[in-house]
């Protein structure tokens, strides 16, 4: 029988030996020049959990290091970015050394990370806990999907720095290679933009906040400030954090709806009365004029966040605008006839053109949630359905890419359980059992045409970090493993009974995950502002 060896994700094929290696024989990380800096991560990784310090030195197919050594080598034709291509490896463990090998860097990275889960659960401390030890193995891997992505926003409650570099580095422990910071909505504008001071002055942060849940009224306002938000040089760290790791930031800006904290800070880009930083959750109709000065502010916004982080994609959000303002705005009804709209959706799709056309002259790809189809967009736009899998469709015949993450499977800022003593969330119900049987590209639907899938973490009710590791963990291990690894290999080895050591890492690295039978005393929602609250919650229907 083989051993058990337990990742997750599962890598696609994996054989394992009797025995394990001693990475204290080893001399060295061997490298490839190019892959110096993720040998240094690697040997920074190895030497914190275990107390190994192994050297990195450099090593070519001309002038290979001998001897038994951690080998990180480049070998074949190098397969364009962001392909599934690139970030395929092979790792092979044997008596004489640790081989890892892909034909681009990112397939290093990835490579690393299915290393350090191989080591002991306590390898994963920040300080010497484990044995440096690894099973013989040999692994040949690759992703399903390309975009496997988590959105942890930051708006509705603002996460810390620290927080966001800890996210990325769970995102790469698990594989995943995208992490999407949902950067501005109505409750605050979290970005530094030096041109527009007053959007990080006023629009940063709220008086108040909502108490419970937002449908819960007689709750009342807790009148304690809340706000924070990312300085240019934050940004610039968090970009390059993540690069590092061979993670793509996908900073979104979220325009022209969910707009009332741009609204409060210049409110002469919009139509309503002033109003402040929105202090409650929901969809609310403020929303920007159509004027040359609402663009020209948006296009400012978008180029100060494109120019700080240097992937392909830039998401301009685009959820739930409602059109009641700009029906009864004179500047909009000039617009349409000036465009020959019918559909004051129209709006919106000028919005997004503008934005497309903007950032393509940057070298950007924009990417925006599936209400852009409504008054449509130009087919190079990515789409993100979040509604049903009609959106999928849709999407698709009009020839956009999708990034899928439906609301029922993938929200993870949805209740786990039907147990009453769960901490409140928005809705829903979406336990790890649903995120495990999930198919994000099932049979029928073009696979290449889907750029990949994506989790999310929205913190209306996630306040602290700590409450966004219990919705988030373990259940964003189960959708990495579902966006990584094919539907056959996933059957043939439940994700779920491989979680009991998957959990052990959890703990290892202190992330205050949710128990599978339930949340500890102190995560319950008790009695007080964060009990649990439900209501009739209908998902959003086609048109
Ligand atoms: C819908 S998903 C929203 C967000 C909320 C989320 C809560 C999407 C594009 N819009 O504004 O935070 O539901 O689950």
């Amino acid at each position: 029988m083989q051993r058990r060896i337990s990742l997750i994700p599962q890598p696609q094929q994996l054989t394992a030996a009797d025995g394990d290696l001693d990475l204290s024989l080893l001399s060295a990380i061997a490298a490839a020049p190019e892959l110096n800096p993720l040998a240094w991560l690697l040997s920074d990784a190895l030497g914190r959990g275990t107390g190994l310090r192994l050297p990195v030195v450099q090593s070519t197919a001309k002038d290979p290091v001998e001897g038994r050594v951690l080998r990180l080598s480049l070998a074949g034709d190098r397969p364009e970015d962001f392909t599934t291509a690139a970030e395929a490896y092979r790792l092979d463990v044997t008596p004489s050394g640790v081989d890892l090998t892909a034909a681009h860097p990112a397939g290093i990275a990835r490579g690393i990370a299915t290393l350090r889960q191989l080591l002991p659960a306590d390898a994963l401390r920040e300080a010497p806990a484990a044995d440096p030890v690894v099973p013989l193995v040999r692994i040949t891997d690759e992703p399903r999907l390309r975009w496997r992505g988590v959105m942890l926003d930051v708006v509705r409650h603002f996460q810390p720095k620290d927080f966001v570099l800890k996210m990325i580095d769970r995102a790469w422990l698990h594989r995943l290679n995208v992490v999407h910071l949902h950067l501005t909505d109505d409750q605050g504008w979290r970005f530094e933009v030096p041109s527009r001071p007053k959007l990080t002055e006023i629009g940063s942060w709220r008086a108040e906040t909502k108490v419970g849940h937002a449908r819960d009224e007689p709750a009342g306002y807790e009148p304690t400030p809340h706000g924070g938000f990312f300085s240019v040089s934050d940004l610039r760290e968090i970009a390059s954090y993540a690069r590092e790791r061979h993670i793509m930031i996908v900073p979104e800006v979220n325009l022209p709806g969910h707009a009332r904290a741009v609204l409060a800070a210049y409110p002469e880009l919009g139509a309503g009365q002033n109003k402040p930083v929105c202090p409650t959750f929901g969809v609310f109709e403020e929303v920007l004029e159509p004027t040359q000065a609402a663009l020209d502010f948006a296009l400012e916004a978008y180029t100060a966040i494109a120019e700080v982080f240097d992937g392909p994609f830039i998401h301009i959000g685009g959820d739930e605008v409602p059109m009641t303002q700009w029906e009864s705005s004179p500047i909009a009804r000039e617009l349409m006839e000036r465009e020959g709209m019918e559909d004051v959706r129209g709006v919106q799709a000028w919005f997004t053109r503008a934005f497309c056309e903007h950032l393509a002259t940057m070298g950007k790809r924009v990417i925006g949630w599936d209400e852009i189809l409504d008054g449509g967009a130009p087919a190079e736009a990515a789409v993100q359905v979040w509604r049903t899998q009609a959106y999928v469709e849709k999407a698709l015949e009009a020839g956009h890419e999708v990034l899928v993450s439906p609301q029922t499977h993938v929200y993870f800022d949805h209740y786990e359980s039907e147990d009453p003593s769960e901490p409140l969330r928005i809705h829903g119900l979406t336990p790890i059992e649903k995120v495990a049987a999930w198919d994000p590209a099932p049979a029928g639907v073009d696979e290449s045409r889907i750029l990949g899938a994506q989790c999310q973490l929205w913190s209306e009710y996630l306040p602290n970090p700590r409450d966004v590791e219990y919705a988030a963990f373990p259940r964003l291990a189960v959708f990495a493993e579902v966006a990584w690894t094919n539907v056959d290999v996933r059957e043939a080895d439940p994700v779920l009974d491989r979680l009991g050591v998957h959990l052990e890492r959890l703990h290892a690295m202190g992330i205050g995950y949710r128990p599978l039978e339930g949340p500890k005393p102190w995560q319950q929602g008790g009695t007080g502002r964060y009990r649990r609250f439900d209501f009739q919650f209908t998902e959003p229907e086609v048109e």
